[in-house]
């Protein structure tokens, strides 16, 4: 303790000045490590609770260290895990440092709030370790918890073994008497307690405890009580006396004056009897004071103590009013945060993500290239034409999902933006080409190479279709299988569009009269130049790679793009070329592209004709569901 009461006197004032001068000066000894890297975006850089691997000990320990290194720690309150988490992460840049909470206050008051009782020791302790154990579970930071009076000598004794084990920092026990009231309301009654018979509850919370470094902390209620400053003074001593490893000094007045003669008197004090334990502000009503000053008057823990809590109960109520008002919940989504980031800050994205590695369909993505311009559509990007009322790219993922995988990927380019009106809880994940006017989909799909490494299905962005033909592709046991409609082959003559064809290895002759179930077959040639007499198939725009074919396909990509000069296939040149082009390349390189056929379970949307096709299809399966149910 000596050491503790030399460095803290060391801080305690000018140096402290000095050491604040540039209002954060200190903060330069806190580049804590933080327990694990922050990971994807920024929205998603939030602490992973599960990687925080923290241990009780260390954590306990971590509030001395703080306070020694620095001269003193702040403090914000937390009452939940969420809040927890919030807390933990809370940061702002300050003159080139991360500034941020050094720890937290569990409170008796929000606590209380929480579960919707008063702070009048009706909330039990066993209640308050549950609470105290959801943060601790979320959180790698030190916790200073509140314990009311603490109890008789024999119930703080099994607090302060309990707390410490859980790797809790410090308890601070008010000398009031059982049961308590809340501080802030003058109109309540706050009878203090016996200073000797709560020296002696502090001298038994110490000797159970099993640390050096675990604080028990003495709160001086004198003032509260209006009993004045002396009798603060006089109780400070008794309690340093019994062994206090800190004085918090608490008042609900506004103006902090009394708190700074306090902390005045307390220097000379301490001097005296030889110890000085860490002095404790909760500037609660007194808030016109900055964290500087106070530290700049010797206190070494701030503590603001119900600030989450409070900006949660304003936040919900005005949330209730509003969907109220407005009849329905659109109106409240600026005023919330998406369940994107909750999913974030939670892990839940962890959660999904680890499901993805081990789960053969969740590994895959789904990539949509959606950056081309279609003349036929110039305004919007074609993933956003509306087909009765929602856009194509609804109706896919829709199928997506249902299919079982949720890593989503779509390669914006024209109009581009007008994904950004998009639900933000939807989880899109974008890659850009902004070379769109002089590249196809290929290029596109390029952009996206990450997202395809570990296998992945293919999606043109302007296809409707069942998921069950995404399912089949998957269940395939090929490497690169591409849904083929064997329709075409009786429509041909009908069709005017340049459609992307294909003709199977072993060419079925009289392939419609077969009675062989519709199968896997090699694909020999694939294009839009295809004699259309020959062609047998077309290529819906739904292909699967699994991690080999997506292999394959890269490795295709990156040696094409490095030697290709002149026409690629079907191309004029290698950076304008098709996903088709690239596919045929493949087979000429002896890699097995295999072809699905279906007939049914897919719409394409090339121009306004194909729009209204689409419009009478899904109403009348919207019709035909609802007559099902
Ligand atoms: C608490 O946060 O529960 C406290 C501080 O004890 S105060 O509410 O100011 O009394
Ligand atoms: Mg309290």
């Amino acid at each position: 303790m000596a050491t503790l009461y030399l460095t803290a006197r060391r801080f305690a004032k000018a140096d402290y000045v000095k050491a604040l001068s540039a209002d954060g000066e200190a903060y330069r000894f806190r580049q804590r490590p933080r327990a694990t890297a922050p990971s994807r975006s920024s929205e998603k850089e939030e602490f992973m609770a599960i990687d925080a691997k923290v241990m009780p000990e260390q954590r306990l320990r971590a509030l001395t260290e703080c306070i020694k290194n620095k001269g003193f720690a702040r403090i914000l309150e937390t009452h939940s895990g969420l809040s927890g988490i919030v807390a933990e992460n809370a940061a702002i840049e300050h003159e080139g440092s991360r500034l941020e909470f050094d720890g937290f206050w569990e409170s008796s008051l929000t606590d209380s709030a929480t579960k919707g009782f008063p702070d009048a020791s009706i909330v039990g302790n066993d209640s308050r370790v549950h609470t105290i154990d959801e943060i601790l579970n979320v959180t790698s930071k030190p916790i200073v918890v509140d314990g009311d009076t603490g109890g008789d000598p024999a119930q703080f004794r099994y607090l302060v073994r309990h707390l410490e084990r859980l790797g809790v920092s410090a308890v601070i026990i008010e000398d009031k008497v059982y049961p308590k009231r809340n501080s802030l309301d003058a109109s309540a009654s706050q009878s203090l307690e016996d200073p000797e018979v709560f020296a002696n509850k502090i001298r038994a919370g110490r000797e159970v405890r099993a640390t050096e470094e675990f604080m028990v902390i003495a709160r001086l209620e004198s003032l509260i009580a209006g009993v004045g400053l002396q009798d603060a003074l006089e109780r400070a001593e008794q309690y340093i006396v019994a062994g206090a490893d800190g004085i918090m000094i608490h008042t609900s007045k506004r103006d902090p004056e009394e708190i700074l003669e306090f902390a005045k008197a307390y220097e000379p004090l301490c001097a005296r009897l030889g110890r000085r334990p860490v002095l404790v502000s909760v500037p609660t009503t007194y808030n016109s004071i900055s964290d500087t000053e106070l530290v700049a008057n010797g206190f070494n823990v701030i503590i603001h103590a119900n600030h989450m809590l409070r900006a949660s109960h304003k936040a919900m109520k005005e949330i209730a009013q509003t969907i109220l008002e407005s009849n329905r919940s659109l109106e409240a989504d600026p005023l919330i945060t998406s369940t994107a980031e909750i999913f974030a800050t939670v892990g839940f994205d962890l959660v999904t993500e680890r499901d993805r590695e081990t789960s053969q369909v969740q590994r895959l993505s789904a990539i949509i290239p959606a950056a081309g311009k279609d003349a036929a559509f110039p305004d919007a990007p074609k993933s956003l034409i509306p087909i009765a009322g929602r856009p194509v790219i609804d109706y896919q993922l829709e199928a997506i999902s249902k299919a079982g995988m949720n890593q989503i990927v779509v390669v914006r380019g024209h109009e581009g933006l007008q994904f950004d009106t998009r639900p933000t809880d939807e989880k899109i994940t974008f890659c850009e080409n902004p070379n769109y006017e002089d590249t196809f989909d290929l290029f596109s799909l390029f952009q996206a190479d990450k997202y395809m490494q570990r296998g992945f299905v293919l999606i043109y962005s302007d296809i409707l279709f069942d998921q069950d033909i995404l399912q089949r592709l998957i269940d395939t046991d090929e490497d690169i299988v591409l849904a083929l409609d064997g329709s075409y082959q009786y429509h041909r003559h009908e069709i005017e569009k340049r459609l992307d064809l294909a003709v199977s290895a072993n060419r079925r002759e009289s392939h419609h009269r077969s009675l062989q179930p519709p199968a896997l077959m090699e694909i020999a040639r694939l294009g839009k130049n295809i004699d259309r007499e020959a062609a047998e198939f077309e290529f819906v725009g739904l292909a699967y790679f699994s991690e080999r074919g997506a292999e394959a396909l890269r490795r295709a990509y990156y040696e094409c793009q490095r030697t290709a000069a002149g026409p690629f296939h079907e191309a004029a040149l290698f950076k304008m070329a098709s996903i088709t082009d690239l596919l045929q390349e493949l087979i000429n390189r002896d890699v097995a592209v295999h072809g699905l056929e279906i007939h049914k379970g897919w719409l394409e949307i090339h121009n306004q004709k194909d729009v209204a096709v689409a419009e009478r299809e899904v109403l009348s399966l919207v019709s035909a569901e609802s007559a099902a149910d």
